[in-house]
């Protein structure tokens, strides 16, 4: 859009007049935000509002994407970015005498999600809309988000995200497009006198009611403006027959009330059913009450309409879906069976055995009766179909009912006409392994999608020294189409350039340790090497591994004080579930490492560890450009894809990485002398998983380097973990190490090792930064969701695509 500074401070002045009726130095920051923010939706309407009414018009095919999580990050700068106007208001607000960088913190960042799975969903409503692709979000609206992480003498702990309680400028309530989505009761089939038809008649259910709230989701300098729906649980209006308590009001409330803080297990909690089959049924029902508004007959709706299931959690819509056809619709069931598959496609994102959802039949015939008995016809005429031709025992094994519980997974691939994995691997493990047998049912249905991030956030945002830098080398081409970035790799042997580029680290690095410096109190230095693992707190993820490698390195400087060694620091940003305790024993042991590490006079200024509280997309924003080398070290087969290492990438930092998930098309992209790759690989994990012969003590026996390490954790080196060590020691030795930390480790310390030679020439260094920068644009989510837009919801994005 047109805007000049002058018209923004009119803007501006005039609103916080009509908001506040303050003088602008009356308002606090967060006021400051909200009158800026405020104004900003007024600037994006038009184009919400015309994207909206064409979409309407026209008819364009839509895609809905299904998601329990999103963690869109703070909107203001995107907004503005995407808008064309980022320059013109942070101008004008200096103008005004605001500081843009304050008002920019003080928007809240919604946590509505866990990780990796609900920051893939907000890059590609990000990449949507940039690809001019008809795209809605469908979610949830969680009243609290993931929790606040603090740190109390070292231990996690989680305060309430209260993120909604100044407001949420960017959302729109549509209380006139409210669904009631139908819970518990009793429901038979009775035949309709007129008609002659089976319809379902509902007893004593619980009725809530879902009321959306919009978000706007901008494109790129496009004049796209595309739709994130958030459901939230209310009561229904008050019958002239019936009262509501207090209590009523908040069992219903609870449904949206809180994000589970649990990415990694399963936990059949009926809480988190109702918010399932919730926001499902919410979605579908508004699906289709549009979809009636517009259209006459459903038999189109498989070319009109594409629901994208991501992860199980919203695997729901596909019985949901079936049940409007049928009981709404009057279709019959093949017909409403072939329009369900064709509408509905599922992105798995784990293959952990104890994150795999499963619900015990009863409890769904309990509390979703109607959807219970649809799952029950889906599963009989799958067994009546395959039998006979795949056999019983393969059946068995893959139908959606088995031993009480209903597979959610098996579900998902069996009513839709696509199963993806999120990295080459990770499909190739879904195929050979979790989902073995349906492949050998329905090998059409599989492919690949390997995960991308936006770099508008990622690069744009959130490097701005880099973009700059970019833009004169370059020219700023590859900001909408970042295959441009490659053309970089022209400068690889141009020594001012490397110069500049490891300027613009050193300046983001100088931003991070102030940053540092003012929430921790911790002193850095920015000409160290910057050693980055930023993500859930896991064992499959190995952050011990990373752990055992700086004790090592305490030892090796305690040992030989007078040695030269490459100055690092070591940073962490990690949340763990609250009811992972494994998980929140390692917290303790990085903060009781860094606590004694960064006391330790002998260290200098040569090993520092920095624990960063609360990991968020906006902390992300922050460490990521900074960082030398980022680990992606789990357990190879475990990551499915992985994101914040194409985030690192982007930005210049150097993988440390096993042979896992995405890692090995970063690879494969940058070529293997740019990256510092070690560990076990998928098929030494499966050898061993077969052969049964990993003995974590045999190793820990034979080598004196792993022995004095792993001691480390139970001989008080360490202040403060004595229960913590010892569990973890355990972990390792008497429980046999799941994760083959002790067998990585040496490889790892090895990898590590070649890092510090490699920092010392910096020239070198740089060229590998160069590479991987120069091809972060294959990582790009426009081209991950324009190849989804091809070969799973077939929709055209129009002009202007960046091309495969
Ligand atoms: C999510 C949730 C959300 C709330 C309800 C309970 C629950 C249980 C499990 C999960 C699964 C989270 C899976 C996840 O985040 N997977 C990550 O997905 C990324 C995007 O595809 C991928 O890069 C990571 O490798 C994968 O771990």
């Amino acid at each position: 859009m047109k805007l000049t500074t002058a018209q923004f401070k009119t803007d501006y002045r005039k609103l916080l007049k009509t908001l506040y009726a303050e003088e602008q130095d009356e308002l606090s920051t967060s006021e400051q935000f909200l009158v800026l923010g405020n104004l900003v939706r007024q600037y994006l309407a038009d184009q919400w509002q015309q994207t909206t009414a064409e979409y309407n018009r026209t008819q364009r095919k839509q895609v809905y994407y299904f998601s329990i999580e999103f963690l869109p990050g703070r909107l203001l700068e995107s907004n503005l970015l995407n808008l064309g106007i980022l320059d013109t208001v942070r101008a004008g607000s200096k103008e005004l005498g605001l500081d843009f960088d304050q008002l920019v913190a003080a928007e809240p960042d919604p946590g509505l999600g866990n990780g990796g799975l609900g920051r893939l969903a907000s890059c590609f409503m990000d990449s949507l809309a940039s690809m001019q692709i008809a795209g809605n979000g469908n979610g949830i609206r969680y009243r609290y988000g993931l929790f606040k992480q603090a740190f109390i003498n070292g231990y996690q702990v989680e305060l309430p995200d209260d993120w909604l309680r100044n407001g949420n400028v960017w959302e729109v309530c549509k209380e006139s497009k409210a669904c009631t989505v139908r819970f518990g009761g009793n429901v038979y089939l009775r035949r309709d006198e007129a008609s002659g038809q089976l319809v379902p008649v509902y007893e004593n259910t619980q009725d809530v009611l879902a009321v959306p709230y919009d978000t706007a989701m901008l494109g790129y300098h496009n004049h796209v403006g595309n739709t994130m729906r958030l459901w939230s649980a209310e009561l229904p209006p008050q019958a002239d027959d019936h009262y509501y308590t207090q209590a009523d009001k908040a069992a219903v409330a609870r449904i949206t009330e809180v994000l589970y803080p649990d990415d990694s297990n399963y936990d059949g909690q009926l809480l988190r059913l109702h918010q399932e089959y919730f926001f499902s049924s919410a979605g579908v029902q508004s699906i289709i009450r549009h979809y009636r508004r517009h259209q006459q007959s459903l038999v189109d709706l498989g070319r009109q309409i594409a629901i994208h299931i991501n992860d199980t959690h919203p695997t729901l819509v596909i019985p949901e879906l079936m049940r409007i056809l049928l009981d709404e619709e009057h279709l019959d069931w093949s017909v409403a069976w072939r329009i369900t598959t064709q509408v509905m496609s599922y992105t798995n994102h784990t293959i952990l055995q104890e994150a795999l959802e499963k619900w015990p039949q009863d409890m769904l015939a309990r509390e979703l009766p109607r959807i219970y008995q649809i799952i029950a016809e889906i599963d009989r005429r799958f067994r009546v179909e395959m039998t006979p031709i795949y056999g019983a025992e393969r059946v068995q094994r893959s139908a959606p009912f088995g031993d009480g519980q209903v597979r959610m997974a098996y579900l998902a691939v069996i009513g839709s006409h696509s199963t993806n994995g999120v990295a080459k691997l990770h499909t190739e493990l879904l195929q050979r392994d979790v989902l073995a047998d349906l492949y050998a049912i329905y090998p059409e249905r599989f492919n690949n999608k390997t995960n991308g991030i936006t770099l508008r956030r990622w690069v744009q945002l959130a490097n701005k020294p880099l973009s700059e830098l970019l833009d004169q080398q370059i020219g700023s081409g590859w900001r909408s189409a970042s295959s441009e970035l490659e053309t970089v790799k022209a400068y690889q042997n141009d020594p001012a350039f490397l110069a500049k580029l490891a300027q613009v680290k050193l300046t983001n690095k100088q931003r991070l340790a102030d940053y540092v410096a003012a929430t921790l109190q911790i002193k850095i230095d920015p000409i160290a090497l910057f050693d980055v693992q930023i993500k859930r707190l896991h064992a499959y993820k190995r952050q011990l591994l990373h752990v055992l490698g700086i004790i090592d390195l305490y030892q090796r400087i305690k040992a030989a004080p007078d040695e030269h060694y490459q100055a690092r620091v070591h940073i962490f940003g990690a949340k763990a579930a609250p009811s992972y305790y494994y998980a929140k024993e390692i917290i303790k042991l990085i903060n009781a490492l860094a606590d004694l590490v960064n006391h330790d006079p002998a260290m200098r200024d040569r090993l520092k560890i920095v624990f960063l509280p609360n990991y968020s997309v906006s902390l992300a924003e922050k460490i990521i450009p900074a960082a030398d080398i980022g680990e992606q070290i789990s357990t190879a087969s475990k990551e499915a894809s992985g994101t914040s290492n194409m985030k690192l990438m982007a930005n210049g930092a150097l993988a440390l990485a096993t042979l896992d998930g995405a890692n090995i098309e970063i690879r494969d992209a940058v070529g293997a002398d740019n990256l510092f790759l070690f560990g076990l690989t998928v098929d030494e994990v499966y050898a061993y998983y077969a052969q049964q012969n990993y003995r974590a003590q045999t190793l820990y026996d034979q080598s004196p380097r792993i022995r004095r390490i792993l001691d480390a954790l139970v001989d008080d080196t360490i202040p403060g973990i004595q229960t913590e060590g010892r569990d973890i020691y355990d972990s390792l030795l008497r429980f046999n190490d799941d994760y083959f930390v002790v067998r990585d480790l040496e490889s790892y310390l090895a990898a590590q090792a070649q890092i510090d030679q490699a920092y010392q020439d910096q020239n070198q260094w740089q060229q590998r930064a160069l590479e991987n920068i120069a091809f972060a644009g294959r990582f790009s989510a426009d081209k991950t969701v324009n190849r989804y837009a091809e070969d799973i919801w077939h929709v055209h994005h129009q002009s202007r695509p960046e091309t495969k």
